[in-house]
């Protein structure tokens, strides 16, 4: 039973993972609930902009797995290895093969697995998507440096009386990784949210942006980022002193939304407002909320624009952590 008494957690690298952490290969972590409740489960259309853009986007796959192959090309491109991580059968797995992929993909009802559901996914074999919370503590216990997602969790609107605050940014900070993201949702309470970052002590280094991204066009001149940076060598740089200074701790990086897939902020706001309101008259609380106002977004008129935007941002960010993976691998 000496597994009781374990301080690690108990994890399966794919067979490429394990030769790239063994040879020391960059490797850059993936989540994968934004493929099990980030993006839409079928095929979508999408427009002659993105198509140009991302022009070996898989069209006739649902979109949700076509995003996870494209954001592990992504990483491949910049001569890292992705891993992406997921909770399949109670196996905590880093590096999924595309058989995997697919079944996460098409799973009905998936599961949410963030910090506090790794342990009972585990006991009860289950399958789900881990969040940027628990995928941060794979990551690190993997010995993973780099971490690319979408948007981060964070303190919630209306948060001084429901205390919901992403597990992500506690999870940031207390795991050795750096979390590369495009900001966080404008859903969110996002001055809130940088106050409990700079609580945490978590250095937000805002990727050629003064400002907290939001996925937005408008940058918020009031949500100043505490540092910028240029490059992925000066990513790594950072990075490399902060571990001196907080060795066990995490870091973000935060680039804004690639210029032309960023959204207008008023439309937005606008669907916002109205999800807000019939998530609280249909009672809808704790980890049901983020992944409820992001299907209204992506169902509201500009939907299409909303899906566009979260494939672009997640590609620059992969792109981007591999670049920082390779740089810190040197
Ligand atoms: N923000 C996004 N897209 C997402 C998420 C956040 O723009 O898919 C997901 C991430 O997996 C994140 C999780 O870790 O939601 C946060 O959920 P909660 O607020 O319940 O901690
Ligand atoms: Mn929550």
């Amino acid at each position: 039973m000496s597994r009781l008494n374990a301080t690690t957690l108990s994890w399966t690298p794919s067979a490429e993972v394990a030769d790239a952490l063994r040879t020391g290969r960059a490797v850059v972590a993936l989540e994968s609930t934004v493929l099990t409740h980030g993006l839409p489960r079928s095929p979508r259309t999408m427009s002659e902009k993105f198509l140009r853009a991302y022009p070996s986007w898989n069209a006739s796959v649902p979109a949700n797995l076509a995003a996870a192959r494209a954001a592990e090309l992504a990483v491949r491109a910049r001569d890292a290895i992705p891993a992406t991580i997921a909770v399949i059968d109670g196996v905590v797995c880093v590096g999924l093969t595309d058989d995997q992929l697919v079944r996460l993909a098409a799973q009905s009802d998936p599961l949410k697995i963030s910090l506090r559901d790794l342990g009972p996914a585990i006991a009860f074999a289950r399958t789900g998507g881990t969040t940027v919370a628990s995928t941060s503590l794979i990551a690190c216990a993997a010995g993973i440096q780099l971490f690319a997602t979408g948007g981060i969790g964070g303190v919630h609107r209306g948060w001084s009386t429901t205390l919901d605050i992403s597990a992500d940014l506690n999870a940031i900070a207390t795991n050795r990784v750096v979390v590369v993201c495009a900001g966080a949702k404008i859903l969110l309470d996002l001055p809130a949210t940088l106050e409990a970052l700079e609580a945490l002590g978590i250095p937000a280094l805002g990727y050629r942006t003064r400002a907290l991204p939001r996925f937005t066009v408008e940058a918020d001149p009031e949500l100043l980022l505490p540092e910028v940076v240029h490059s992925p060598a000066e990513i790594a740089a950072v990075v490399a002193a902060h571990w001196t200074a907080q060795p066990t701790r995490g870091a973000l990086v935060m680039q804004p939304c690639p210029e032309s897939f960023a959204l207008s902020a008023q439309p937005i706001e606008v669907a916002l407002a109205a999800a807000l309101e019939e998530a609280k008259a249909c009672g809808v609380r704790g980890a049901a909320t983020t992944p409820f106002l992001l299907a209204r977004l992506a169902a509201c008129e500009s939907g299409n624009q909303v899906l566009e935007a979260n494939l672009a941002l997640l590609f620059a960010n992969a792109t981007l952590a591999a670049q920082v993976a390779t740089a810190l691998a040197r």
